[in-house]
C-alpha cells in the first residue's frame, strides 16, 4: 500500500507539473484530494488494517496529502504572478503616452436657451413653474376663450388623443398657454411666472417650423398692469439676450385669450434685417405672441377683472436660439447631426 500510496503521488505531481492555467487548478484538486480520490479512499480504508500497519500507512498518507495541498498553493500563487507578468512582458507598453480622451456630454442649444431665458427672467421676479404635456381641451382651448368649432382653433393644429369628448377630451398641449390658467387656479394676485415646456403641432415643418418644439410662456397679473409693463418685460428680454442693438417690433395680432394681442418680431440675426431665406426676406422673425390678459380668462378663474389685470405672452424658443446662433433651418435642433450639435 505504501509503494501505491507513492505513485499517486507522483502521478498527482507530474499532472500538477504540466498544468498552466488557472481554471485547471480546481480540476486537479477534485482529482487527487477530492472526497472521491485515491488518496481519500485509502484514508477512508485505514480502519480495516491492523494497528501496527494503520499508523504506518496513515502517517504517510497524511504526509502525501500536505505535501499535494502545498504543491497545489504554490502552483496556484507561481499561476497568479504568470498572469500579471506576461502581458507586460510580451506586449510593449509605452507608460509615457498621454491617456485617451472621454469625450464630454454638452447641453442641447435648446437647452442652452431655455436656461438663459429662463435666467433673463428669473432676475425680472419671475418664478418658473412646469405643468403636463398631455393636457385637457378645456385648459388648453375652453378656459381660453377658445369653445368648440371656435375658428381659432384652426391656428392650432391639433394632436388628439381622445377626440369627441368636449372639455374632457385630452391632447398634445399645442402651447404653453394652458399654463396660464392653471396657475392662475392656484394662486391669487400678484403672479409673476413663467412656464417653459414642449408643445406639439400637427404641421408640416420648413425652415422655421418644427411640430415638436418649446414655448416659454409668460403671466403677470396684478393692480395696475399695463401694455406698457409688457412692452418693457419684452424689449428687456431682448435687452438681455441680444444686447441693445439688436430691433424689436411689436405689431397687432389676435389670440382670443388676450385683448388687445400682439405678435413680437425681432431683427433677423443671419441678414441683419436685410433680408433672407430664414426671415423670409422680411427681416424681421416672429418670436412671440403676447398680449393683454382678456377680462373673460381672468373672471372664469375667479379674478376679478374690475380690480386686477395682466399681461402674457408665448416666446418660441428654437427661433430665439436661431437668431442666437444665426442659424438658418430649424429642422437642424432636432436632426441630431453631431457635427451640428457639437457647435454649441
Ligand atoms: C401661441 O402659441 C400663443 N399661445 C402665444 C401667446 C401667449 C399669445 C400668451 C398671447 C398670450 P403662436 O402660435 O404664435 O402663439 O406661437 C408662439 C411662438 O412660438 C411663435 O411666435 C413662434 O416664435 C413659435 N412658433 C410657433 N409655431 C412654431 C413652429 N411650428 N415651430 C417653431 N416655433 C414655432
Amino acid at each position: 500500500m505504501l509503494e501505491q500510496l507513492k505513485q499517486l503521488e507522483a502521478q498527482a505531481l507530474e499532472e500538477l507539473d504540466r498544468i498552466d492555467k488557472p481554471r485547471e487548478l480546481e480540476l486537479w484538486r477534485v482529482r487527487h484530494l477530492g472526497k472521491k480520490s485515491s488518496l481519500t479512499s485509502v484514508l477512508r480504508s485505514l480502519a480495516t488494517l491492523p494497528l501496527g500497519e494503520r499508523r504506518k500507512i496513515g502517517a504517510q498518507a497524511n504526509e502525501i496529502k500536505r505535501a499535494l495541498e502545498s504543491s497545489l498553493n504554490e502552483k496556484e500563487k507561481s499561476l497568479q504572478e504568470a498572469s500579471f507578468t506576461s502581458p507586460l512582458e510580451s506586449r510593449w507598453l509605452d507608460i509615457t503616452l498621454p491617456g485617451r480622451p472621454l469625450p464630454v456630454g454638452r447641453l442641447h442649444p435648446t437647452t442652452q436657451i431655455l436656461q438663459d431665458i429662463c435666467r433673463v427672467f428669473k432676475n425680472m421676479g419671475f418664478q418658473t413653474i412646469e405643468g403636463p404635456d398631455v393636457e385637457w381641451d378645456y385648459y388648453n382651448f375652453e378656459a381660453l376663450n377658445i369653445p368648440e368649432h371656435h375658428p381659432a382653433r384652426d391656428m392650432f393644429a391639433t394632436f388628439w388623443i381622445d377626440v369627441g369628448a368636449g372639455a374632457k377630451a385630452r391632447l398634445l398641449r399645442t402651447h404653453t398657454s394652458p399654463m396660464q390658467i392653471r396657475l392662475m387656479e392656484r394662486e391669487r394676485p400678484p403672479i409673476r411666472a413663467i412656464a417653459p415646456g414642449r408643445v406639439y403641432r400637427y404641421e408640416a415643418t420648413d425652415a422655421t417650423h418644427e411640430s415638436v418644439f418649446f414655448n416659454v410662456e409668460g403671466l403677470a397679473v396684478d393692480k395696475n398692469i399695463s401694455l406698457g409693463d409688457l412692452k418693457g418685460t419684452l424689449y428687456e428680454f431682448c435687452r438681455c439676450l441680444f444686447g441693445e442693438d439688436r430691433q424689436v417690433r411689436f405689431r397687432c395680432d389676435y389670440f382670443p385669450f388676450v385683448e388687445p394681442g400682439m405678435e413680437v418680431a425681432i431683427g433677423c440675426s443671419v441678414c441683419d434685417g436685410v433680408g433672407c431665406r430664414l426671415c423670409g426676406h422680411s427681416g424681421w422673425i416672429e418670436t412671440a405672441g403676447a398680449g393683454m390678459v382678456h377680462p373673460g380668462v381672468l373672471a372664469r378663474v375667479g379674478i376679478d377683472p374690475a380690480v386686477y389685470s395682466g399681461f402674457a405672452f408665448g416666446v418660441g424658443v428654437e427661433r430665439i436660439a436661431m437668431l442666437r446662433y444665426s442659424v438658418d433651418d430649424i429642422r437642424l435642433f432636432y436632426s441630431n447631426d453631431l457635427r451640428f450639435l457639437r457647435q454649441f
